[in-house]
């Protein structure tokens, strides 16, 4: 019984890791000419991936500048950038796609302290 209830809080205890180790994905989805989600919120000093997905049958972009990003989506790409903020502040992203951006598509990464 007791070797039972070892086993089970060790499988507890390794899905709480998981759980832990998939809050720092942030996942952003493009539906046509928008981000969502639009507000992203990360701390800062840790590492987050951010995970794209282009849901589209058509190329986009994820961009953002105070990061020198520029990462190409072709058509139902998902790509995974990881970034370590230094500090916290607001940090838009967009899509690079020449007329995307002033459609909408464009987002705010939030970095808390
Ligand atoms: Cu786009």
């Amino acid at each position: 019984m007791t070797t039972v209830r070892f086993f089970t809080l060790t499988v507890i205890l390794m899905l709480l890791a998981a759980c832990g180790a998939a809050s720092n994905t942030a996942t952003i989805r493009t539906d046509g000419m928008r981000f969502i989600k639009e507000e992203v919120r990360v701390r800062a000093r840790e590492a987050v991936t951010l995970r794209i997905v282009n849901r589209d049958g058509y190329a986009h972009s994820f961009d953002m500048d105070d990061f020198d990003i520029h990462k190409p989506l072709a058509a139902k790409e998902i790509a995974e950038i990881v970034i370590a903020p230094e500090g916290p502040g607001r940090y838009t992203f967009y899509c690079g796609t020449p007329g995307h951006q002033p459609a909408g598509m464009e987002g705010v990464l939030i970095v808390d302290p």
